[in-house]
């Protein structure tokens, strides 16, 4: 079963067809399209590369402004495998003026991901704050239909290019009611969450939608509960929703709390996968750093973590030093920490997750013995390289590759279209025009490197072609 990915055949939009797919996998949200390059970075090194091998990513916040800032691209390149744009993609930075769209510096980001391999979470479609001034002041159904025609819009222009939208965001109030915030759009009618889910599906049948708010991640929270509620209920009526994005902006007023990974198995077992959307935590302990990042790792459908900012300086909170690097791009104890939970994490079972209907394509029959036969390349200058199957998912695989003969290689790796390497580990690869043949080079991490194929339905154990040493 595959994961929804630009580039396979695409569901029948609907209800019907995203659940079926949905409940197939616990992903990794990292296949895209052609363009679909992979992470260069070493496992165990990088917060990326560490998140993808055990099934998941890592993501940042990027401010399109920070792009030409050498520091900050140099660790964002470094070290995420996800991006989501700060403000970039909100409704008043993407359709200032009605019916007027502005992509400039969304794509902007949208392009230095892409083309680094890094995928791309949009943020958001649908939302009480920011909006236009023209929308500020619309009510009723005409605000409705602005609304729609805005997620319709914004999601179709991406469409292939982002693989989770937050459909909708902090809709819920905070306090004791467990009901929905009032604003504009809530005063179109309560309907107006799932009216805006069917548009974006409509629209990108491909992206995983989630649905997206703060102080939702203490389980015994009201507000905690009624989005919980708003789930179930979407799921038992088919509303097409495939995620839940908990920001976990922690602080004293808000802090962590030991029954967040409750939280995220329990919304992760009405069936959506969970991720952790724009982390930050007053003062970053590393000790709370690391609870949440192993909370995320103990819950096979939590697949990826994103924090809210690179760089302190580059926080919405910068007073409260609250990310993983000093504002000199130093990492700080909390980095390691979160390197440390990731490598000793668990990988995704390959039987995550439950599965309560069948998935659309059977599975595969020919799927690969778990112990591969040594691959015998063609003889190369004086080194030889052998491919063993690893970590295997619902919708992709890890692959290891071991060299010997040299410690300065060359190996070429091809995979079967539609396959896409999403991930590699421990070595420096360089691609073919059509995406399918990497060469991946030594890069001082050893004679062992590795990687993430998306399966895209056909699962195929890739092949080496040669070995050259060099
Ligand atoms: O980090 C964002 C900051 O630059 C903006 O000024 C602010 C405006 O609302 O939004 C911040 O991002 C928010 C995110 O979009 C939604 N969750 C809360 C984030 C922090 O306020």
């Amino acid at each position: 079963m595959t994961e929804r990915c630009h580039g396979d055949t695409r569901p029948p939009a609907g209800p019907r067809a995203r659940t079926a797919i949905v409940l197939a996998a616990a992903a990794l949200l990292a296949a895209t399209s052609a363009a679909f390059l992979p992470t260069t970075a070493s496992a165990g090194t990088t917060l990326g590369a560490s998140a993808a091998e055990k099934g998941r990513y890592f993501g940042t916040a990027v401010a399109a402004s920070r792009l030409s800032d050498n520091a900050y691209t140099t660790i964002l390149n470094r070290e995420f495998n996800m991006v989501t744009a700060e403000n970039e993609m909100k409704m008043n930075a993407t359709e200032p003026q009605q019916g007027r769209f502005s992509y400039g510096a969304a794509e902007q980001i949208v392009n230095h991901a892409r083309s680094r391999g890094m995928s791309v979470r949009g943020h958001t479609l649908a939302w009480h704050s920011q909006q236009p001034g023209w929308m500020e002041s619309m009510s009723g159904s005409a605000l409705r239909q602005a609304m729609l025609n805005h997620v319709t819009q914004v999601a179709t222009h991406f469409r292939g290019q982002v693989v989770a939208w937050d459909v909708v965001n902090e809709a819920f109030a905070d306090g004791s009611s467990g009901g929905r915030r009032d604003s504009n759009l809530q005063r179109t009618g309560n309907d107006w969450i799932e009216a805006a889910f069917r548009a974006a599906d409509a629209a990108d049948p491909n992206a995983k939608l989630c649905y997206n708010d703060y102080n939702t991640d203490n389980w015994t929270h009201a507000k905690t509960q009624g989005v919980y509620n708003m789930v179930r209920d979407f799921k038992a009526r088919g509303v097409p929703i495939d995620c839940v994005g908990f920001q976990s902006h922690f602080n004293n007023n808000s802090p962590y709390v030991s029954n967040y990974r409750t939280t995220l198995s329990s919304f992760a077992a009405l069936g959506v996968d969970v991720q952790i959307t724009e982390l930050d935590i007053q003062g970053a302990p590393a000790n709370t750093y690391r609870s949440v990042v192993e909370d995320c790792m103990a819950v096979p459908r939590c697949n990826g973590i994103t924090v809210w900012g690179i760089r302190d300086s580059d926080s919405w909170l910068a007073s409260q030093t609250p990310l993983l690097f000093n504002s000199n791009g130093s990492k700080k104890a909390a980095y390691d920490a979160v390197l440390a939970a990731l490598n000793n994490g668990p990988a995704v079972p390959t039987t995550a997750p439950p599965t309560s209907v069948p998935p659309t394509t059977a599975p595969p029959t020919t799927a690969p013995p778990t112990t591969a036969p040594p691959t015998t390349p063609p003889p190369g200058g004086g080194c030889s390289a052998t491919l063993q199957d690893s970590t295997r998912w619902g919708d992709r695989f890890n692959s290891q590759v071991t060299v010997s003969g040299a410690s300065n290689w060359s190996v070429v790796v091809a995979v079967t279209p539609p396959q896409k390497v999403s991930a590699t580990w421990n070595g420096s690869p360089s691609w073919d025009g059509s995406g399918n043949v990497m060469t991946m080079r030594s890069n001082g991490s050893g004679n062992v490197f590795g990687f993430t194929t998306m399966a895209n339905g056909n699962w195929t154990r890739p092949q080496v072609l040669s070995c050259t040493a060099s």
